[in-house]
């Protein structure tokens, strides 16, 4: 990947001067050039920059209104800036750093000093994005479920939680539909558990497949999956659980498992409706739906 400086001074001798020590330390792949706040900004939006040097005192846009305006944007939030200041007002360094400047070198500049600034800048960026990358990575795993990439349970009763707040306040459905897999003991007894665990992931495929994008799916349980369709009515999340429940019958296995037919059995429960008046209903009636499903033979949906 290239790393790209931005430097914004309306003096031509100094952008130059500064080019040249950058491009002396070879520090960056491209440069770009920009004579005020505005300027500096329009190229800001248009190009991927790694690192900005700006002076303070220009016309049109000064650095402390480039500054503000950059830093009131999410995606520049932790763009290392690096002011140019000719004063050695300490006013000046302070309200800089204040309004998000990273750091800031005084005019007339040591190149060596300059250099060593932009390094350290660079470095904690990497350090930054490598720590936002792991907390990311860290939080993903959090929530998934390792064997089928649903959601896992504790996440999904957090969303239940959101969903259902926002269903009491605003007036929509929240449906959800339990459903668990028929017979699933004697897959295991007949292939074996590793083969068992390859229909989890297969049913969790073709679960996910036909989902909307607010919709949530989970693995509930060991063979037990959630979904938690917001904004949806019962006929619609009866008609959802039933295409799914022929979308699992037909499917072909491959492998060990083929020919094989898997089959489930879905309960479907809405918020609001005559009993349903909790998250703890909610679920409850979804669970006794299933039940039926399984007492009126099974590869069925019941309400
Ligand atoms: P039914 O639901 O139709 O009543 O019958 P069932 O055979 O599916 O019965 P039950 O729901 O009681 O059994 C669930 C089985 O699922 C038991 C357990 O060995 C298996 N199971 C649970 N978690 C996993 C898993 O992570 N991997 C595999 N391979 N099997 C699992
Ligand atoms: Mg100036
Ligand atoms: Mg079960
Ligand atoms: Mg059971
Ligand atoms: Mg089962």
């Amino acid at each position: 990947m290239t790393t790209t400086v931005l430097i914004i001074d309306d003096s031509d001798t100094l952008r130059e001067e500064i080019l040249r020590s950058v491009r002396g330390a070879s520090l960056f792949d491209t440069y770009l050039e920009a004579r005020d706040g505005l300027d500096g900004f329009k190229t800001l939006l248009n190009n991927r920059v790694d690192l900005v040097l700006c002076d303070l005192e220009m016309p049109r846009m000064d650095g402390f209104r480039f500054l503000s305006m950059m830093r009131a944007r999410e995606e520049f939030q932790d763009l290392p800036v690096i002011m140019l200041t000719s004063r050695e007002d300490r006013e000046t360094k302070i309200r800089g750093l204040e309004q998000g400047a990273s750091d800031y070198v005084t005019k007339p500049f040591d190149t060596g000093e300059l250099v060593a600034r932009i390094r350290v800048q660079l470095k904690m960026k990497a350090l930054q994005d490598e720590l936002k990358r792991t907390n990311e990575l860290l939080r993903k795993l959090s929530i998934t479920d390792p064997l089928t990439h649903l959601h896992n349970r504790r996440h999904l009763m957090e969303m239940v939680e959101k969903e259902y707040q926002r269903a009491a306040r605003k007036g929509g459905h929240l449906s959800l539909v339990i459903l668990d897999i028929d017979y699933f003991k004697k897959i295991n007894d007949t292939y074996g558990h590793p083969e068992g665990d390859k229909v989890l992931a297969s049913l969790a495929e073709i679960v996910t497949k036909g989902l909307r994008s607010y919709d949530v799916a989970a693995r509930y349980g060991g063979e037990e999956f959630v979904l938690l369709l917001p904004e949806t009515p019962i006929s619609e999340a009866y008609a959802i659980a039933e295409r799914l429940r022929g979308e699992v019958q037909d499917h072909v296995f491959k492998g060990t498992l083929q020919g094989q037919v898997v089959t489930i059995s879905l309960g479907v429960a809405t918020y609001p409706s005559p009993r349903v008046e909790s998250i703890d209903s909610l679920f409850r009636q979804a669970d006794e739906a299933l039940y039926r499903a399984k007492q009126n033979g099974r590869n069925r949906v019941e309400l």
